[in-house]
């Protein structure tokens, strides 16, 4: 029987990852961890515990004691934030995940998942259907830390026998815990101001189109990564998954189909350069032939549900 360990688990992948790996493996057999308090579900139905991703000994010490054998590590700081703190933030991410291939090799946990982005593309790389392999010179802290986290993850699968699996995630858009920090972040925050306020000042151009992915297709693929044979697997790097690809003026013209007096405004901040220098849409077929990538959600039913869902919240 697999323990699985999340790092990361009150973030906006990790709250939805654990439960979805709780309902496939059991309760207790999937330990969430994070240096920040978890949603009450996560800490309700299963193990948690407050770990450092970044005290090597520690994580050690967890994985040995509880006989973990997969570690999804979602630890990071997002593109926006990074380029507040440079350095600090290649500190973390690098860290982060240096100590997680570590311990991969040094224990049983040989089957890790860490996520890449889209940001380990850059301004010279093709901005359209972008395919997996091809010119990569990111020019973010957070995408040049994420090319050197797949360079890292392929050495540790081929020189050490670490069963690293990777994705580059777009920009991922949730309602039960909101993401921080990150370029893509426009697109979960309009949903809430639409419903707070009736408007929405946007920090990106109205035109800047970039992939973008619902939560529930994101954790049904990653999943569905981690538990194909290794055998299917040609790419040891991180697999393309392209999502929808739209720009802030497509969404609010979705959204006002169900609120037709929202209003938006536009105020490009730091992160515009950031944006474009990422692919505004992506090529994942080497994903769909590999591994079976699908997604289900197209921007009408995702807007749809985003709306409904965070109606019900605000209401309680
Ligand atoms: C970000 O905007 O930094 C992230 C990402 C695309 O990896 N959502």
């Amino acid at each position: 029987m697999d323990n699985i360990l999340v790092i990361g688990s009150s973030g906006q992948i990790g709250s939805e990852l654990v439960m979805a790996l709780r309902k496939i493996y059991g309760n207790e057999h999937v330990f969430a961890t994070d240096i920040k308090q978890p949603t009450k579900e996560i800490r309700e139905s299963g193990p948690f515990q407050i770990l450092d991703v970044l005290d090597f000994k520690n994580l050690m010490h967890f994985v040995v004691r509880y006989k973990i054998t997969q570690i999804y590590n979602l630890a990071a700081v997002l593109s926006g934030n990074a380029e507040k703190i440079p350095l600090q933030a290649w500190d973390i991410n690098m860290k982060a995940l240096m100590n997680t291939l570590e311990v991969a090799r040094q224990s049983d946990a040989k089957k890790l998942f860490w996520p890449s982005s889209i940001a380990v593309f850059g301004p010279t790389t093709p901005r359209y259907n972008t395919p997996q392999l091809t010119v990569m010179e990111p020019n973010t802290v957070y995408g040049i830390s994420k090319l050197a986290g797949e360079r890292w993850g392929e050495y540790y699968y081929r020189r050490y026998n670490v069963d690293f699996r990777s994705v580059r995630y777009p920009g991922l858009i949730s309602y039960k815990t909101e993401p921080g920090g990150g370029t893509t972040d426009y697109a979960v925050e309009i949903f809430y101001d639409a419903l707070a306020k009736g408007t929405y000042q946007c920090f990106l151009k109205e035109d800047t189109a970039l992939p973008m992915m619902f939560m529930d297709d994101a954790i049904e693929n990653t999943i569905k990564l981690m538990e194909v044979d290794s055998s299917r697997l040609t790419h040891r790097s991180a697999y393309n998954m392209a999502g929808i690809s739209f720009d802030p003026k497509q969404l609010a013209e979705e959204i006002k189909k169900h609120i037709p007096a929202f209003t938006i405004t536009y105020k490009p901040d730091f992160r515009q350069p950031i944006a474009e220098s990422w692919p505004a849409s992506i090529d994942d077929s080497v994903s769909q032939q590999d591994w079976g990538l699908k997604t289900t959600y197209d921007l009408p039913k995702m807007t749809k549900v985003m709306l409904e869902k965070i109606r019900e919240k605000q209401k309680k």
